[in-house]
């Protein structure tokens, strides 16, 4: 009876062991949406830090309270600014990123349900690393600029 008891621990533990061997590389803090009244799109502005020694890509984020999450770059040229997609942002090795008003954010459509300032929305920020992480983000009224 032993020795398949010791057998079955070993497996156990090698598949957590498995499951727990990449430690997190990137954070997500600081999360915010500027939420614009009606069906306007709102932006999603947050800090990804990559505590890793290789660059990241950001490549997607899911939330369940909007149909569309998708990565937006504003871009000046002269005095006009547009939107354009992008597929990934990259973070640096041991680097910051901060989607702020003006360069990157997440544009979210379609709201599944009214949304009211000061709530907290759950989101998943995946990675090109295969890395998926799990942040809040706090509603604002749309005059809010960031911290
Ligand atoms: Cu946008």
């Amino acid at each position: 009876m032993k020795t398949p008891l010791v057998m079955l621990l070993a497996v156990l533990c090698g598949w957590a062991g498995t499951a727990a061997a990449a430690p997190a590389s990137v954070r997500v803090s600081g999360c915010w949406i500027r939420l614009l009244p009606g069906n306007l799109p709102s932006g999603a502005y947050f800090n990804v830090v990559n505590m890793g020694a290789q660059p990241v890509d950001l490549t997607g984020v899911r939330t369940d309270a909007y149909g569309t999450a998708m990565l937006h770059q504003t871009r000046r040229s002269g005095s006009t600014s547009s939107m354009v997609m992008v597929d990934k942002v990259t973070v640096p090795a041991h680097g910051t990123l901060a989607f702020t008003p003006g360069g990157y954010h997440v544009m979210l459509e379609k709201p599944k349900t009214p949304l009211k300032v000061g709530v907290s929305i759950p989101f998943t920020f995946v990675f090109s690393d295969g890395e998926q992480v799990n942040a809040e983000c706090e509603t604002k009224s749309a005059t809010a600029m960031g911290h």
